[in-house]
């Protein structure tokens, strides 16, 4: 082409396409029939409710694509420097509801849909829901990423595409059954497969060393196994800006010329089983359990998404044709705990074998480069590779782990001289058999920052886990509480008490300035108010009343005191404390006489959660709170003062029908144990209040909305490590013996179940101190109970702590690792002012 055909094309292309999708609702109806028509191959007369839903979806996708072309176009030509988010799970929850209302154009798709036929909120419930990740862990992931992009910073998400997320879990006779969850199954109208952007992946092999010819070594890993990874990205809406992010997610397949030679031997089979083998690699998520420790399948999970990764995030630097040793200046990666730690040694092979820098040169701009987020001090789950398994799959990469570890060994011998205590301690490497590799350690000795996720965890992992490293380098360690998005956890899960902060704030500007919020605080007073906060409370758990209606045929009173636990089931949680209450407030029930039964305030007692697989107590656990459900929904002597439910298959969708209902929840982990938590937080932005611990963020929201508006018991931090080193105490409360001997004489489920729950409440074994915890948790409750009485005092309670609770939106909490470690601003993209369409 010359010059005026290149400027003719321009402008053709440009006229093609030279407007935004409409906003008005006829263009929606037509925009949503269309992908009935030509995408689903669908006949517009003839469609039903989820084809509505995948042609809403794709219609919307449509949308997203637009600003997410100009949003990245515009990072690029900004030449900005990115965050990059490493992260196993990205727990994101359903997208339709959430996209549209970010859009600003849900109102707009309701009424268009009405007209042709569908209710909007019937479809969105047809959404299957990605469950790709565990619990807090992958849920923060996906809180971080809307914040992200609302405030308009460049980052981008990087995970796994699991074809099997979390498993479903049902119930049966009382025990938890898991179900593969293969949410795949009816397609994904949020993602976009990338066959361009596919990078191999290396495992297995040999390390040669070769003299060059100029003398210098040059290190070659050659042969092994090598596996396909292509990009499927997924739009991530800010609310409120026209950004839209990227979250990228990586699945594997083989490579396009996979084992040609047995193909070539007419060995057709066995070359289709090696695809089968690279295509298992990402097919499923782990669960965040011990037992499953050490699964060789895990670590090439691990390596795969992040070798991947750097492979994309190195050819995007390279466009830029910067020396790379500006690459600190363009890129900074943060590690979603251990998991993807072997990006350190990664980038180190990357930029000595393969850029020929020099170690200390490359290791400078590492350790620049890397951060790590740690979210727990749970021994047990501190992740730890054997290295016999990490020189067979990654022989390089243990090379280079070692040369890490004798550096930072050196560093540690002229601080500490001659200390073989600190010496064993701070090794990358554990002495035993096998030797394993400490990734915790490995990933602070490679970051410049590491933080915590709440101000107590941020402590404890400077003093509990990483004394010598925080003598050594204190600067290093920091604290950023955990925060989550205002937008899924009020706007999505809970629109009636949305709506009330926008009219008394005569504002919605509270969605992305919660501080905002503090202003209601002047109408505690106000019985109009009041009533409002109220209504929103009761419509809330009508909602819930009627699942539970649904699930158990039992309908509960919406008066009750909704007392609700929800939360990945743990010993260190404490679901087993909960359960122990409520058996003796049934109990205590049943010896009351007529009259006095009337003045119990009546209770709804909520759990939902699931237990690993293999977590054997967790699941008796499970077994004995179906256990105590039925016999006291069964029974009509207590006048229905107690209920107890336990619904299956907690995942997000469900947690945004629950968290808005509470008038309690429960947060009573043993203290120090709980990292931070981010449901506590959610449950009083809804107009919950908590029964807590001394742990994890309970503290910070102590201290942020006050000590008379939160129900805090039991043992601290400083005092649990006491106990554990005192003598047990020689006397159970008898209130326990009387729970316990119910349990034991078959009640609620088989004594046999009920043995190993029974035999770790004694004071010898009370390592998780639920027997020295239960008489403060029994008070705590009867406090609640004379609390909720005074209906009035309790509503103003919970405005006061919604009030209070601005610092723990994810906007504050990004703003954080923008500021204090990635060294990021925010770039939005304004469509008038750099105008790639009109
Ligand atoms: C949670 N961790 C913390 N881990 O338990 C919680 N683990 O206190 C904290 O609020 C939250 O992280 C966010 O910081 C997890 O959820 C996992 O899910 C997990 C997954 C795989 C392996 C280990």
């Amino acid at each position: 082409y010359d010059d005026q055909q290149q400027s003719r094309r321009r402008e053709l292309l440009y006229s093609l396409m030279s407007q935004y999708l409409s906003r008005d609702v006829a263009s929606i109806e037509r925009y949503i029939v269309d992908h009935v028509e030509h995408t689903l191959a669908r006949t517009r007369f003839n469609f039903d409710k989820f084809d509505a839903y995948l042609a809403t979806a794709l219609s919307v996708r449509d949308r997203l694509i637009e600003s997410w072309n100009d949003t990245q176009q515009y990072f690029t030509e900004a030449g900005v420097k990115r965050a990059y988010y490493l992260s196993m799970e990205f727990l994101m929850g359903r997208q339709l509801q959430n996209a549209l209302i970010n859009l600003g154009i849900h109102d707009q798709y309701r009424e268009a849909l009405k007209e042709l036929g569908f209710d909007l909120e019937v479809l969105e419930e047809e959404e299957p829901e990605p469950g790709l990740g565990n619990g807090g862990l992958g849920r923060l992931a996906a809180c971080y990423m809307d914040s992200l992009a609302t405030l308009n910073y460049p980052v981008w998400g990087y995970g796994i595409r699991y074809q099997y997320g979390m498993f479903e879990q049902k119930i049966k006779d009382g025990n938890q059954v898991e179900i593969p969850d293969f949410w795949l199954a009816k397609g994904n109208p949020w993602e976009m497969q990338r066959l361009d952007v596919t990078y191999p992946v290396q495992f297995y092999g040999n390390v040669n060393v070769v003299n060059n010819k100029d003398g210098k070594l040059q290190v070659y890993w050659q042969g092994g196994q090598v596996v396909r990874a292509i990009a499927y990205d997924i739009p991530v809406p800010g609310f409120d800006t026209y950004n839209v992010l990227n979250l990228r997610l990586w699945s594997s397949s083989p490579p396009e010329e996979f084992d040609l030679e047995a193909f070539n031997r007419g060995d057709y089979y066995s070359s289709i089983g090696e695809k089968q083998l690279a295509e298992k690699l990402t097919s499923v998520l782990y669960p965040n359990d011990s037992t499953e420790a050490g699964k060789e399948l895990r670590l090439k999970q691990q390596y795969f998404f992040v070798s991947a990764t750097l492979q994309d995030i190195l050819r995007r630097f390279q466009k830029l044709q910067l020396p790379i040793q500006q690459l600190v200046n363009k890129a900074a990666i943060q590690l979603n705990d251990t998991h993807p730690t072997i990006a350190i040694p990664e980038l180190m092979r990357l930029l000595v074998d393969d850029r020929g820098l020099g170690w200390e040169e490359a290791w400078e701009l590492t350790v620049q480069i890397f951060s790590y987020t740690n979210h727990t001090v749970l021994p047990e789950a501190l992740e730890k590779w054997p290295v016999p398994m990490m020189e067979r799959l990654l022989p390089r990469h243990m090379q280079i782990i070692y040369e890490i570890n004798k550096r930072h060994l050196e560093v540690v011998a002229q601080m500490f001289p001659g200390d073989e205590q600190i010496r064993e301690s701070v090794s990358l490497i554990e002495e035993g058999y096998p030797k394993m590799i400490r990734m915790a350690s490995l990933a602070v000795v490679g970051s410049h920052r590491v933080n915590g996720v709440a101000a107590l965890h941020s402590q404890l992992v400077k003093k509990q886990l990483f004394p010598y490293f925080a003598a050594m380098t204190p600067d290093k360690f920091l604290n950023i509480t955990n925060g989550v998005t205002p937008r899924r956890w009020i706007m999505v899960a809970n629109p009636a008490l949305a709506a009330v902060f926008t009219r008394w704030l005569e504002s919605d500007d509270w969605i992305t300035d919660t501080r905002m919020l503090s202003q209601l605080e002047q109408f505690q007073e106000n019985d109009d108010f009041i009533r409002e906060i109220e209504e929103a409370k009761t419509k809330n758990k009508q909602r819930l009343a009627l699942k539970i209606s649904q699930l158990f045929g039992i309908n509960v009173d919406t008066d009750a005191l909704f007392d609700i636990q929800v939360k990945r089931i743990h010993e260190y949680k404490r679901q087993l404390l909960n359960i122990l209450g409520v058996i003796y407030r049934y109990l205590w029930i049943k010896q009351l006489d007529a009259e006095q039964i009337k003045t119990v305030v009546p209770r709804v007692v909520v759990f939902a959660g699931k237990a690993a697989a293999s977590y054997a107590q967790a699941k008796r656990i499970i077994r004995l709170i179906n256990g105590v459900a039925s016999v006291v929904n069964n029974d009509t002597s207590i006048d229905n003062r107690l209920k107890v439910f336990f619904l299956p298959n907690y995942n997000v969708s469900l947690a945004e029908e629950i968290i808005p209902a509470s008038d309690i929840s429960q947060h009573i982990s043993t203290a120090g144990m709980e990292a931070s938590g981010t449901s506590n937080m959610k449950f009083v932005m809804n107009g919950g209040l908590i029964l807590g611990t001394m742990d994890g963020a309970n503290i910070e929201i102590l201290e942020h909305i006050g000590k008379e508006n939160i129900f805090i018991f039991g043992l601290n931090a400083d005092q649990v490590e006491e106990a554990r080193k005192s003598n047990p105490p020689t006397q159970l409360d008898s209130r326990l013996e009387q729970v316990k001997a119910t349990i034991a004489n078959g009640t609620f489920c088989n004594p046999k179940v009920a043995e190993p729950i029974l035999s770790c409440l004694v004071p010898q074994n009370d390592y998780y101190m639920i027997c020295r915890d239960f008489p403060a948790y029994l008070e705590a409750q009867n406090m609640v109970d004379e609390a909720f009485k005074d209906k009035r005092g309790w509503i103003k309670k919970t405005i006061q702590s919604m009030a209070r609770m601005y610092y723990f939106s994810s906007d504050r909490a990004v703003e954080e690792y923008a500021q204090k470690i990635w060294n990021i601003e925010p770039a939005p993209f304004i469509p008038s002012t750099i105008s790639f369409k009109e």
